[in-house]
């Protein structure tokens, strides 16, 4: 076990704890800590230490047992007791230490472990929630992280309201009973509104994307941080957010391949996936699903780096496959190869033969994968001839982002002919007979 490192004055540590369950293995339980100490590492919370314990379920009191209970409040300096009452003094706790649980905590296990370790006791969801939070937003995502946080406080509201009801005493309790009532009546209140506008907002966005239903769409996909956005710029020239951080993308945004291409290749950046999402948090990611079912083909994208990609990938594909979005063409993107010596390249390539090993640093991989994608959708083309009375030739000025004229032919009508996909030549010829 690593050894407890105290933390200085004005330094707030985390000391991580999860239970570890009969079915999983070590490595998953290392994966996740690993993964929520980096979430806490963006939020600028060290961790002190990890603790695990093997348990057949968690415990419905205190999470952990008692014996690591008793572990735990030697290191944060608690008493390890119980709380007699339903208050925590919450004057007593330390600031400088806090307790995360690698799963969402029932109130009462918070309650307990609190009074029990003397220090603040959060959970993976808060976490997460939190570093949604400290992204910037769109007004969708705004709407989408707020009902997430409701939905996650309004279970736990009359905990923190007995907590901070400090004087206690008979005559008080009816009154704070009703305060918790009204306090849970506004929340309710507000996530009704919350769930009107957000479907608003979700029926304009849904709208965007019919529009485009019969484009070409590609979506980048693929684990938070692993450089999405950063090919999406490339391949774009849009300006969307970058940054080494978990969730630095939080909506969706679509932009034309570039140089551009006839008929366009649209691209959609997405939200990133991680491992055991909250399900408050789904409706977030709802746009950045649909973008990713509707799409032709998708670009799983890979931050061949982590040491941790391989769980990566089946993260991102089980969510795909929930999603329905597995049978969807897709091309494996391991990108950040400029991070791997020589040797490690090679290895990788020959695991993954049939994957792109890229940079989204490197103009020439980046114009690889332009190239191919104009190749494979070139490839999906037929040619066609159209015969065109003259005075319905204003359709092709319609069709013109769809299509490419290959030749035109003047006689008693119009004959063009034209390259495009089968469904677009479809929609010119139900078109021209009505
Ligand atoms: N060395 C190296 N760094 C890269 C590469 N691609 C992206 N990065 C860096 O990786 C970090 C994350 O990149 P993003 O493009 O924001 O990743 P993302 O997949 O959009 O991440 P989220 O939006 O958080 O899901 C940034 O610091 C990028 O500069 C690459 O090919 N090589
Ligand atoms: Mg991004």
């Amino acid at each position: 076990m690593p050894s407890f490192r105290y933390p200085s004055a004005g330094e707030l540590r985390a000391i991580l704890v999860a239970v570890q369950l009969p079915e999983m293995e070590d490595a998953d339980v290392r994966r996740s800590l690993s993964e929520l100490e980096n979430l806490l590492g963006s939020l600028g919370i060290g961790v002190a230490d990890r603790i695990v314990q093997r348990r057949i379920q968690p415990s419905r009191v205190t999470y952990v047992g008692e014996g690591k209970l008793q572990e735990l409040a030697r290191l944060t300096g608690g008493t390890g007791e119980l709380p007699r009452g339903p208050k925590t003094n919450l004057e007593s706790l330390r600031t400088d230490l806090l307790v995360v649980a690698d799963d969402e905590l029932t109130p009462g296990q918070r309650r307990n472990l609190r009074a029990a370790l003397g220090v603040e006791v959060i959970d993976r969801t808060e976490v997460i929630l939190r570093v949604f939070e400290s992204r910037p937003q769109s007004h969708a995502s705004r709407l989408e992280l707020e009902l997430a946080r409701l939905e996650y406080e309004l279970p736990r509201i009359r905990d923190e309201h007995v907590d901070d009801d400090r004087e206690g005493g008979g005559g008080r309790a009816s009154r704070g009973h009703s305060n918790v009532e009204l306090a849970k009546q506004r929340i309710r209140d507000r996530i009704a509104y919350l769930r009107k506008e957000i479907a608003r907002v979700h029926a304009v966005q849904d709208r965007s994307r019919r529009a485009r239903s019969d484009q070409i769409r590609v979506a980048l996909v693929g684990y938070t941080n692993a450089g999405k956005s950063s090919l999406m710029r490339r391949l774009t020239g849009r300006e969307v957010f970058v940054e080494d951080r978990l969730f630095a993308t939080l909506g969706t945004t679509v932009g034309q391949l570039s140089p551009p291409t006839v008929p366009p290749i649209l691209v959609a950046d997405t939200v990133g996936f991680i491992h055991r999402l909250p399900h408050q948090l789904v409706a977030s990611f709802r746009s950045t699903l649909e973008e990713a079912k509707e799409a032709s083909l998708l670009l799983h994208v890979v931050d061949v780096s982590d040491p941790a990609f391989r769980a990566q990938i089946r993260v991102t594909e089980e969510v795909l496959a929930e999603i329905g979005a597995g049978e969807i063409p897709t091309w494996l993107l391991l990108n950040k190869a400029d991070r791997l010596d020589a040797n490690a390249r090679e290895a990788i390539a020959r695991e993954f033969s049939e994957a792109l090993l890229v940079s989204a640093l490197d103009p020439r991989d980046v114009e690889t994968i332009h190239r191919r994608l104009r190749e494979h959708f070139a490839r999906n083309f037929v040619e066609e001839t159209i015969i065109l009375p003259y005075a319905r030739r204003g359709l092709l000025a319609e069709f013109a982002d769809r299509l490419q004229i290959v030749r035109e032919e003047y006689g008693e009508s119009v004959a063009v002919t034209v390259r495009a996909s089968e469904q677009v030549i479809a929609m010119l010829r139900a078109r021209l007979t009505r």
